[in-house]
């Protein structure tokens, strides 16, 4: 396995059926990942310390999920200065409300790039992920039109199949 470039952290294992597709998509792209369990609240200093010590062990971009009072993205933006894209878990009496706003509303300067509640959510933290890696990995801009693509014709398709039954 070549050196992880996207750190996937997520508050809980709980969070693990949603987040698995993040991971899922970075396969997809043939992107080296690596996933931890850290919580912001319950393990305040592995938070600290993953950040922390994630550019000098080669990580490029930084994937955080959590629900509730979901403070893991910014906390992990705090301590590094790799671009930290925040996943809110939906749960709890809010649904998911609480971490949408808590990983949304950053002050200026700290930065989460916040992805949509819901399944969309982890691909999209994935795709943007690949994104930001594919700005000095032309190989990874080309896996991306290809993958357009597949979603126009994936499109086109429907809207033959819908006519189909016309
Ligand atoms: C957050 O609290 C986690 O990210 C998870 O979404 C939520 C509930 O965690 P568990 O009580 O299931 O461990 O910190």
């Amino acid at each position: 396995m070549s050196t992880p470039l996207v750190g996937i952290v997520m508050g809980s294992d709980s969070d693990w059926p949603l987040v698995q597709k993040a991971a899922e998509t970075l396969k997809s792209f043939g992107v080296a990942f690596e996933v931890r369990v850290i919580s912001a609240h319950r393990t305040p200093d592995l938070a600290f310390a993953y950040a922390g010590g994630a550019e000098a062990r080669g990580l490029q971009v930084l994937i955080a999920a959590a629900g509730g009072a979901a403070h893991l993205g910014g906390v992990l933006a705090a301590h590094t200065v790799l671009p930290v894209i925040g996943i809110p878990v939906a749960g709890g009496a809010l649904n998911g409300l609480d971490a949408l706003y808590a990983t949304l509303q950053m002050p200026a300067g700290i930065p989460v790039a916040t992805v949509t509640l819901g399944s969309a959510g982890p691909v999209n933290a994935a795709l943007l992920a690949v994104q930001i890696l594919g700005a000095a990995d032309p190989d990874l801009r080309r896996k991306f039109h290809a993958y357009k693509e597949e979603l126009k014709q994936k499109v086109i398709e429907g809207n033959a199949k819908v006519n189909a039954t016309l």
